[in-house]
């Protein structure tokens, strides 16, 4: 049973442990070193930032990003690793203080798009057709210094500059409602979708529901999934929790709320989310009291819950479930999931 699914990682998931308030706290691996633990961990895929893959981009020619992304997809054959995709880092440049494609700049905004492309270099050179966008400042501090219908217009037309310079790549749009903004343009899946059904090219736009961005937005993680899978639109997915609408804590799968675990689980299961190479993602963060020789426990740990969760859902009655609903008998089946999590 279990080993149907592939799960992936990035490398920013093994982390120092700087904080807003405070410096490191662990020793920086290499990425050399983090290559090499995947596997032990259970993980047969990288996810990538474009400046993962191939750090100082904007130092180095277009030629020379593509040789340097060749060089790491060699070295993930060597580990039998493969690359799941590329996501831009449109949020620590200066030219991206005020946004990136919704920047009030014109030259910022072109900026975002030409780094834009070299992702998709990046993902060509890695061997993944897959970028993932999260829209980190397309977004408001102060409502008034941009304008949401011509932003949206901007995002779509950022959009359209990829799916055109690339005919293969596929965009995975990563919502998330707020943090670092006050408010974020593309909050829910909904919204992603709907402006990839505006793009020139909607087949190649889809997006990546990440557990904690939809509770942000007050949704529930496995019904965003759902959404996704009915429009066919879920090509990834970031897993993670979060305690209550507060900054974005990538906490442990299921270490907040197990039952909102078992439901993402159990949809993903019951759709055959992997049978089109969907890869299981992580965007977890070790607590920051972590030491050093156990700063990895949040990734198997989610990986082992997925798994755990896995197989409970596959032990349910799944008659026993459908006799209840149609008795309409909603405390029964309750009671069902909550003994079944608790060990049968
Ligand atoms: C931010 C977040 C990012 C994206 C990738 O909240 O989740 O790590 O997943 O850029
Ligand atoms: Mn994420």
């Amino acid at each position: 049973m279990p080993g149907k699914f592939r799960f992936s990682f990035g490398p920013w998931n093994i982390h120092e442990g700087a904080d807003p308030f405070g410096p490191p706290v662990r020793e920086t691996l290499t990425f050399a070193e983090k290559l090499g633990m995947y596997k032990e961990l259970g993980f047969d895929a990288v996810q990538f930032h474009d400046d993962d893959a191939v750090p100082e981009m904007n130092e180095l020619t277009p030629q020379q990003i593509t040789q340097r992304a060749e060089a790491v997809r060699q070295q993930l054959d060597e580990h039998g690793l493969v690359a799941e995709f590329v996501a831009p880092r449109l949020w620590e440049d200066p030219r991206t203080i005020d946004g990136a494609y919704t920047s009030n700049d014109a030259a910022c905004r072109e900026y975002a798009r030409e780094r834009s492309r070299r992702a998709i270099d990046i993902a060509s050179g890695l061997g993944t057709d897959l970028i993932v966008l999260w829209l980190a400042r397309e977004g408001t501090y102060l409502r008034e210094a941009k304008d949401s219908k011509q932003s949206t217009d901007l995002l779509l037309s950022a959009l359209n500059d990829m799916l055109e310079y690339d005919s293969q790549i596929r965009l995975a749009i990563e919502p998330k409602p707020n943090e670092p903004m006050d408010q974020a343009y593309i909050p829910t899946a909904g919204h992603a979708i709907a402006l990839g059904s505006m793009s020139i090219a909607p087949e190649r736009v889809g997006v990546n529901i990440e557990s904690a961005h939809a509770i942000l937005a007050g949704a529930d993680p496995s019904d965003e999934m759902g959404f996704a899978l009915a429009c066919g639109k879920l090509w990834t997915v970031h897993l993670n929790d979060q305690n209550g609408l507060k900054f974005d804590e990538d906490k442990s799968f299921g270490a907040v709320d197990l039952r909102r675990a078992f439901n993402q689980v159990r949809i993903l299961d019951k759709y055959d989310y992997g049978n089109n190479g969907e890869i299981v993602g992580l965007d977890v963060k070790a607590l920051r009291t972590q030491k050093d020789e156990v700063a990895t426990k949040h990734l198997s740990n989610s990986r082992t819950m997925f798994l755990r969760l896995l197989e409970i859902s596959r032990s349910l009655d799944d008659d026993k479930i459908e006799a209840m609903i149609a008795d309409r008998d909603y405390e029964e089946l309750d009671l069902y999931i909550m003994e079944s999590l608790l060990g049968g």
